[in-house]
C-alpha cells in the first residue's frame, strides 16, 4: 500500500524537533564590529569596539536564540597579541558564558602580503605566513578550539605575472606544516573562493582545489563551504553531497549573495538554495553515519546597513527555520518516490516542505526549551540595543571610515 504524500503530524514534529536539538550555529566576532564596503565603513553607534563588547553581544544572541554557544575569532582582529591574548579570551569566556569557536588566521592584512602570503614568491614572506598558521594552531589548542578555519586571499591580477603551479606546491607545504602542528582532535578547514581580492587567478578557487589541498595536508584537513563563494548558478547542494560522500565536509560559512561575496543575510535572496543544502545533509544523515558536530555551521556576515544585533539574531532564526523546513522532508517517502521515478510527486513533497510555514513549530520548540518564541521580538523589547548604543556611541563617533 502506498503512503500518503504527507506523513503524520506527530512524526513530522518529532523529526523537526530532533533536527532543532542537534543544530548549533557559530557566530562571527567580526559581525558585531564596524565593517564596510570596499569604499569605506559606515559607523554604527552600537557596534562593538573591542573584544569584550563582541563577547557581550555574542552572549546576548545566545541568550535569545539558545543555539549560538561559540564565537568565531579572527586572530589579528581579536587576538592582537597572538598567544599573548589567550588569557583575555579565557576571562571573557568565563564572564559571558560563550566559548571561543573556530580560530581564523589572518593572512590578508599585513603589508608583506601584497603579493601573497602562503603563496608569496618570497620565501621569507611565506615563512612569516606559515609561522602565523602555526601560532593560530597553538592559539586554538590553548583555547580548546577544535577548528582552525583558513581562507587564503592569495592570487594574481594579471596573466603571466605569477606561477600558478609553483604556488600550488607552496600551499601544499604550508598546509602540511600546519597539519603537523595540530593536536589529534583538531581540524583544519580549507575555504575556497572564486575571486576577490585577486581577479585573474585565486590560489584556492573552488572545492576541488580545497579538497586536493586538504588531502595533501593530512587526514584532519577538511573543506569549508562559504555559501557566497560560488559562481552564479552553481549547484551548491551538489558540491555538499560530494563533500559528504568524500567525508570531507568540515563546515559552512553562511551568507547569501546576489552576485558574488556579498555577505547578505542567509536565505535573504535564495532561501530555496539553503533549504536544498540542508536537505542534502539531512538526507545523507538518514542513510549514513555522520556525527552531529562533524559539520561546523558558522555565519560569515558583517552587516553595515542593518543593525548588527538585529541582523545576527535574524540570521540565526532564518538558518534555523530553513533547517527545520528541510527536516520536514520524509526521507523514506522521498526515496520511494525517487526510485519509482514519480517525479511530480517527489517534487511536490519536496517543494511542499519548503513552502510550509514552520515558524509556529519552531516557536513551540523554543518555548519548550525556555527560550523566547520570537528572539527578534525579544531583542527589541529587551532594551539591549538601546543600552549598547548609549554606551558605545561616543567611542564609535571617533572611528575612521575613509577608503582613501
Ligand atoms: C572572506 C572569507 C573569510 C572571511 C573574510 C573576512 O571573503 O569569507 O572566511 O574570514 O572574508
Ligand atoms: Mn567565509
Ligand atoms: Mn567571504
Amino acid at each position: 500500500m502506498e503512503r500518503s504524500v504527507s506523513s503524520l503530524p506527530q512524526e513530522k514534529q518529532e523529526r523537526v524537533w530532533r533536527a532543532l536539538d542537534g543544530l548549533q550555529i557559530e557566530i562571527p566576532s567580526w559581525g558585531f564590529a564596524n565593517t564596510g564596503t570596499r569604499f569605506g565603513k559606515f559607523i554604527q553607534a552600537a557596534a562593538a569596539t573591542n573584544l569584550t563588547e563582541k563577547f557581550a553581544d555574542a552572549s546576548e544572541v545566545h541568550r535569545l536564540t539558545g543555539i549560538t554557544p561559540t564565537v568565531a575569532l579572527h586572530v589579528l582582529w581579536d587576538l592582537p597579541e597572538g598567544e599573548g591574548s589567550v588569557a583575555q579570551v579565557k576571562e571573557l569566556e568565563q564572564a559571558y558564558g560563550v566559548r571561543a569557536g573556530s580560530i581564523n588566521p589572518n593572512l590578508f592584512q599585513d603589508q608583506e602580503y601584497k603579493y601573497g602570503s602562503l603563496c608569496n614568491p618570497d620565501p621569507a614572506v611565506r615563512e612569516k605566513a606559515v609561522q602565523h598558521m602555526l601560532a593560530s594552531v597553538r592559539i586554538a589548542k590553548a583555547l580548546d578550539s577544535r577548528d582552525i578555519s583558513l581562507w587564503v586571499s592569495d592570487g594574481s591580477n594579471y596573466p603571466g605575472t605569477q606561477s600558478i603551479s609553483r604556488r600550488i606546491g607552496w600551499l601544499e607545504e604550508a598546509l602540511k606544516a600546519t597539519h603537523n602542528e595540530m593536536a589529534p582532535t583538531q581540524r583544519l578547514l580549507v575555504e575556497y573562493k572564486p575571486f576577490e581580492p585577486a581577479f585573474y587567478h585565486t590560489d584556492i578557487a573552488d572545492w576541488g582545489m580545497a579538497y586536493s589541498l586538504a588531502k595533501a595536508a593530512g587526514p584532519q584537513a577538511v573543506v569549508l563551504v562559504d555559501t557566497g563563494h560560488h559562481a552564479l548558478g552553481t549547484n551548491i547542494e551538489q558540491i555538499v553531497a560530494w563533500l559528504l560522500r568524500l567525508g570531507v565536509l568540515g563546515g559552512f560559512h553562511f551568507n547569501d549573495r546576489k552576485f558574488a561575496d556579498d555577505d547578505l543575510t542567509i536565505g535573504s535572496i535564495d532561501p530555496y538554495q539553503v533549504f536544498r543544502i540542508f536537505h542534502e545533509i539531512l538526507s545523507y544523515k538518514t542513510w549514513n553515519e555522520v556525527h552531529e558536530d562533524q559539520i561546523a555551521y558558522m555565519i560569515d556576515q558583517s552587516h553595515n546597513l542593518k543593525g548588527k544585533m538585529e541582523a545576527m539574531v535574524q540570521t540565526v532564526m532564518q538558518a534555523q527555520e530553513l533547517f527545520a523546513r528541510a527536516a520536514l522532508v520524509d526521507q523514506h517517502l522521498l526515496a520511494e518516490l525517487q526510485d519509482a521515478c514519480k517525479l511530480v510527486e517527489a517534487e511536490e513533497h519536496f517543494r511542499g516542505c519548503f513552502y510550509t510555514d514552520i515558524r509556529p513549530m519552531v516557536a513551540e520548540w523554543r518555548q519548550s526549551r525556555g527560550l523566547p518564541a520570537n528572539p527578534l521580538e525579544a531583542l527589541r523589547t529587551s532594551g539591549y540595543v538601546a543600552k549598547i548604543t548609549e554606551e558605545r556611541a561616543a567611542k564609535n563617533s571617533n572611528t575612521q571610515s575613509s577608503y582613501a
